[in-house]
């Protein structure tokens, strides 16, 4: 075996990839659980998708299951998106279905890889491209090590006809929006309306009702929908995350086709 084939075998497929990336129907920030879903019923629809990732891992919060027990906890709607998946779950209670937090991060990250999506993981969005009558049009990316070291590094940009704010509770895109371009998102107060303290009942509920597009080409899923809409946290039930993620790609389709 020879090094150098090794490295160039590994930047040439990386480099084809990411060029591919450059043009894309939706970019997806953040693979949590409601990216990395979003991600695959787009990419089984054959939608030009690709999740960015600031971290090395994919997976987002699901990994630490309830403080760190790392077991979730989905309800009997969430259930029928794990039998999709093909997630192995049981009824702890009527309503409540248990999975193992590791099967569910391991399993939806490789379906939503074999659908076509592309994850590119240490790869953080510090900025939106921004075109006429103030649509998000696109990503500004750099390697998350670079603002790690503080590193005065330019980024590069990827063009995309939508994007998905899917990072969980900063709600990083939509912060971009608010904060830098001044943007009123349709929210009641136009920005930012501030996650509210637990209640797992109403927040589940209010996690796929606030996956809506929220500024001209950006759509907000996952806990980043709960934020932006000022309802409730759930904890670690996790049906209304792969809810969201369903209905983020559905919802990406609708305005595609629009658009077409
Ligand atoms: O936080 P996260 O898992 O968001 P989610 O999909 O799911 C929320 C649940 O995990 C949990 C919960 C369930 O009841 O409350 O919190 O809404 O995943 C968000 C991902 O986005 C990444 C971050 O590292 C994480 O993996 N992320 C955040 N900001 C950026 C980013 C950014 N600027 N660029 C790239 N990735």
């Amino acid at each position: 075996m020879d090094e150098v084939i090794i490295s160039r075998a590994i930047t040439e497929s990386y480099i084809k990839d990411l060029l591919e990336a450059m043009e894309l129907d939706v970019a997806i920030v953040g693979a949590g659980p409601a990216g990395i879903t979003a991600a695959y019923y787009l990419a089984k629809e054959r939608v030009k998708t690709a999740i960015f990732e600031k971290k090395l891992s994919i997976g987002g919060g699901i990994w630490g299951g309830g403080m760190m027990f790392n077991k979730i906890v989905v309800q009997p709607e969430g259930k029928e998106i794990l039998d999709e998946f093909g997630v192995a779950s049981f009824e702890y209670q009527k309503g409540y279905w248990v999975a193992s937090a590791v099967e569910l991060a391991a399993t939806l990250c490789s379906q939503a890889v074999k659908a076509g999506a592309k994850i590119f993981n240490l790869v953080g969005v510090e900025d939106v491209v921004i075109r006429e009558a103030d649509r998000v049009s696109g990503l500004v990316l750099n390697w998350s090590p670079v603002s790690l070291a503080n590193l005065h590094v330019d980024p590069l940009a990827i063009r995309s006809t939508l994007v998905i704010d899917a990072t969980g509770h900063g709600s990083e895109v939509c912060r971009l929006v608010t904060e830098k371009l001044g943007g009123k998102l349709r929210t009641p107060t136009g920005g930012i309306v501030g996650e509210k303290s637990m209640w797992a009942e109403i927040g589940e509920t209010m996690v796929p009702e606030n996956t809506k597009e929220v500024y001209p080409g950006l759509i907000v899923a996952g806990m980043a929908a709960i934020a932006v809409f000022g309802s409730p946290r759930m904890g670690p039930i996790f049906g209304g995350m792969l809810l969201s993620g369903k209905k983020a790609a559905k919802l990406a389709m609708e305005l595609l086709k629009k658009q077409s």
